[in-house]
């Protein structure tokens, strides 16, 4: 890498919720000379990307999924729907930039193709797709949880001629499906919003489902004035209801179910489906995602309303998910079910009829050949790790993160890894990532960082550096508060299961507004199992 004509005191990569507060809070809270670069022609991060029909947050509603901090843009934003649909979203972050004149600041259509930790003069060597080299103190990775798409490897599937879209690189431009025999993979949180809205356009949809899924009705609806002018009146309150209560201003039940009997249950279940959104997972009862039996009792409450919802009874039965409930995401659908019921939709289940091998014009499967115009890939990420071992920085020594994260996504906090100087993750492995809210989780972990660069700043040091017996310790409390749920035992993308050869582990942090008092313990420890080295020069 050539010597670097531009230094920074620090270089953010990603544009979404958090790389974006993260050039604000660092440029303009701290005084800080920052860069930000992004691959894409735009802001958004996962909303520039995800524009697929449908596609719309699962939030309970939408203006906490927002940033927090600014009275003003709670008081000039003017949210309309419960849950919000991309485009909004989009607008929302693109108004965010501008209000805060973070676009000067940020490059885009810009990959950051290496970053090489300099430790003599403890700074990261940064080099870009157009050929810039540029330099910076610390490096703040903002680049997605969800960003490397999983692209099935079945035989043949480069072969299929017709078009073909992954729900995670959405085109810019208008798709249609009018007229068109559309085939979809995948039934996870991206094809259960797709489904239905392209299912009214298609001639005749395909879905090929591998796993059943638990949806909760959405039940989005226009969010009234009153609602609006009340969250403005409480913002305070409520910023502080979401930092202790797991991300969102909602007490969650502390009901037990042996207190009260199945009759009683069973119409409290009735009760919350009928409310729509997250409220059956988190306001039933104590213990849903750790006691088993209550567990069961509630998947089959779900399993019930879907043999209800799905007039066929094969296809009904093709669609109940037979694992632990709310231990995959669980989502939100605007008449997912329901769309089973249209004579335009089909279910192929994969775990009796897997597909063999795609050809020009479809898919074969087991027992059939399945001619379709157009291919959906509804087939998920290569979540929280593949985005940073897409960047895959080389650290101390030069030794690359492929090499260290190679059977283990050793971090400390989420957000810091051993071995890797002065550089930190926004929503990195053991973060709670979206077991939190995330722009809320995105601003917090962002704030940690300043404060951690300010007080390096004050100290006059050169370079903080996560050891690794932190990590050992942190990795050891991340899986303690997982192993005590059901949510390992089930095959999803928070252990690593969606992708073929990743290592199992898990990767959120389930106690979210845990994690953030340990960010605040740390740091008021005196940045408890990171070392600092003196600066080796003039910090520049
Ligand atoms: O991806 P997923 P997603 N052959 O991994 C299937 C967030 N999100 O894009 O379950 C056949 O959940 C896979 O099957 P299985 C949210 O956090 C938020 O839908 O692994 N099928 C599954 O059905 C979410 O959790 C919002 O057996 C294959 C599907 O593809 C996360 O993003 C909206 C396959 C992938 O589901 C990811 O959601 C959308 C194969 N080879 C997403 N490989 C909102 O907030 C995978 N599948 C609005």
């Amino acid at each position: 890498m050539s010597n670097p004509a531009e230094h920074y005191d620090a270089i953010v990569i990603g544009s979404g919720f958090g790389g974006l507060y993260a050039l604000h809070h660092l440029r303009d809270q701290l005084g800080l000379n920052v860069r930000a670069f992004d691959g894409a022609g735009g802001v958004g991060g996962t909303w520039w990307y995800n524009r697929y029909p449908g596609a719309r947050v699962d939030a309970p509603s939408s203006p906490f999924y927002a940033y927090t901090f600014s009275q003003e843009m709670v008081d000039e934003w003017e949210w309309t729907e419960t849950q919000s649909g991309q485009p909004t979203i989009l607008k929302y972050l693109e108004h965010f930039a501008e209000r805060f004149d973070l676009l000067k600041d940020i490059q885009f259509e810009t990959w950051v193709v290496d970053a090489r930790y300099d430790e003599a003069a403890q700074h990261w060597l940064i080099e870009t797709d157009s050929g810039q080299t540029l330099s910076a103190q610390f490096l703040v990775c903002a680049v997605g949880a969800l960003f490397v798409t999983n692209k099935p490897d079945y035989p043949g599937i480069d072969d299929f001629a017709g078009d073909c879209y992954h729900t995670g690189r959405w085109p810019h431009e208008e798709v249609s499906f009018s007229g068109k025999r559309v085939g979809v993979i995948g039934t996870g949180s991206s094809g259960i919003q797709a489904i239905p809205e392209i299912a009214k356009e298609a001639e005749h949809v395909t879905v090929f489902q591998r796993t059943p899924q638990y949806s909760l009705p959405a039940r989005n609806r226009p969010l009234s004035k009153e609602d609006l002018a009340r969250y403005r009146e409480e913002w305070d309150d409520l910023r502080t209801s979401m930092r202790r209560r797991g991300g969102w201003p909602f007490s969650t039940s502390r009901l037990r179910a042996s207190e009260a009997s199945p009759e009683e249950r069973r119409a409290r279940y009735e009760k919350l489906w009928d409310e729509g959104g997250i409220h059956l997972s988190i306001n039933s009862y104590v213990g849903v995602l750790s006691d088993a039996e209550l567990n069961d009792e509630v998947s089959e409450f779900v399993r019930d309303k879907i043999r209800e919802t799905v007039t066929d009874a094969d296809t009904a039965a093709k669609l109940l998910p037979d694992y632990y409930f709310g231990t995959k995401r669980l989502i939100l659908d605007n008449g997912y079910f329901e769309t089973y019921n249209r004579d335009n939709v089909a279910l192929v289940d994969l775990r009796s009829e897997p597909i063999e091998a795609f050809t020009a014009e479809g898919l074969r499967t087991k027992n059939n050949e399945h001619e379709i115009d157009v291919l959906v890939l509804a087939t998920g990420f290569d979540a929280v790790s593949g985005s940073m071992l897409n960047l895959n920085p080389k650290g101390r020594g030069g030794v690359s993160l492929k090499e260290k994260w190679d059977d283990r996504f050793d971090n400390y906090l989420g957000a810091t890894i051993a071995g890797f100087p002065n550089l930190f993750m926004i929503h990195g492995p053991g973060a709670p990532g979206v077991f939190f809210t995330m722009p809320l989780g995105g601003e917090l972990t962002a704030s940690w960082i300043g404060g951690c660069i300010q007080h390096m700043r004050d100290a006059k040091l050169g370079s903080v550096e996560a050891s690794e017996e932190a990590e050992g310790i942190w990795d050891a409390e991340i899986n303690g508060i997982a192993n005590r749920t059901l949510y390992p035992q089930t095959k999803s993308w928070y252990m690593g299961a969606n992708i073929p050869g990743k290592p199992r582990q898990f990767l959120g942090h389930l106690r979210g507004s845990h994690y953030f008092d340990r960010l605040t313990e740390v740091a008021e420890a005196g940045y408890e199992g990171f070392t600092f080295e003196p600066a080796s020069g003039e910090v520049r």
